[in-house]
């Protein structure tokens, strides 16, 4: 996979090189190139922001540097592709692990990292004419700019593709507990500061280990985002998912699960 990232702090874009990154890229699977937006200004002040139209706080980022970083990149990369521009912003859609399996599948990606306010409209409105645009957030917080975004993405994407991470287990693992929240783990010392390890755990029934952790990770996902449980399909839960998950006050509605009345009996 190709990645192009455009940014006035190609410095911050530094940890791509690191750890299994880093490795992805010197065995060829990732090939990531940073570049400076500023060599792309024209003027002697190399300014890349200007007020913004119809007033307001704060400047918005001028297109000129835009387009011509835009074109050097298009140049620069993988003919007969049409790479996807992905543009962080507050008001983008929101980044999610079946987002991340999309981009995997990808062979090129390009980076704009906006800072101020976000960068000029007619950017995004321009670039629709040669790549796939989206416009994507991280998360329901705001930034000062688009740089952590792409770590955060690039490291996602990174650790999905094909020979990347060195146990394709985890991958796989990962899909059959997906849409819930991962159990608890331990390992060696069996005691530590007076704290032991869960029998089951040691037990060596792996059919019991099982379906302990499927219990937890329930009781976890029900206590900790409900929101995770609504979107479950319950038809594809087991009378003991059911049974752990009536316990923590949901039901099966059809194909989908309910939060139940609290039970004020007693
Ligand atoms: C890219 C510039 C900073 C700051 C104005 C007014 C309410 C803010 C842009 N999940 C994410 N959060 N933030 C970003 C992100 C932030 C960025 C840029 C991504 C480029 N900024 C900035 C204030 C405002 N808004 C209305 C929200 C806009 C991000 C991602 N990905």
């Amino acid at each position: 996979m190709r990645v192009d990232v455009l940014t006035v702090f190609p410095d911050y874009l530094a940890p791509l090189r690191l750890s299994l990154l880093g490795k992805a890229q010197e065995s060829g699977l990732l090939d990531v190139s940073v570049r400076d937006l500023r060599d792309f200004t024209t003027d002697r002040h190399r300014s890349v922001d200007d007020t913004p139209y119809g007033g307001g706080a704060g400047m918005v980022m001028t297109p000129g540097p835009w387009g011509a970083a835009l074109d050097a990149v298009l140049a620069d990369g993988p003919p007969g592709v049409r790479p996807r521009l992905v543009v962080p912003s507050p008001a983008g859609r929101v980044f999610t692990q079946q987002v991340a399996a999309e981009y995997a599948a990808d062979p090129w990606l390009v980076f704009a990292c906006g800072r101020y306010e976000g960068v000029d409209a007619r950017v995004i409105e321009d670039a629709r004419q040669t790549f796939t645009v989206d416009e994507l957030s991280i998360g329901d917080y705001v930034l000062f700019g688009g740089e952590a975004a792409v770590l955060v993405v690039v490291e996602a994407v990174g650790r999905l593709l094909p020979g990347v991470l060195g146990n394709a287990e985890s991958l796989a693992e990962e899909s059959h507990t997906g849409g819930l929240l991962e159990a608890p783990a331990w390992t060696k010392p069996a005691q530590w500061r007076g704290l032991g390890v869960p029998d089951v755990l040691v037990s060596g029934d792996h059919a019991r280990i099982a379906r302990w952790r499927r219990d937890e990770s329930l009781r976890r996902t029900a206590r900790t985002r409900p929101d995770l449980l609504e979107r479950l399909d319950a038809t594809a839960l087991d009378g003991a998912d059911l049974a752990v998950l009536a316990e923590e006050g949901w039901a099966p509605a059809g194909a989908r699960l309910v939060r139940r009345a609290p039970d004020v009996s007693n």
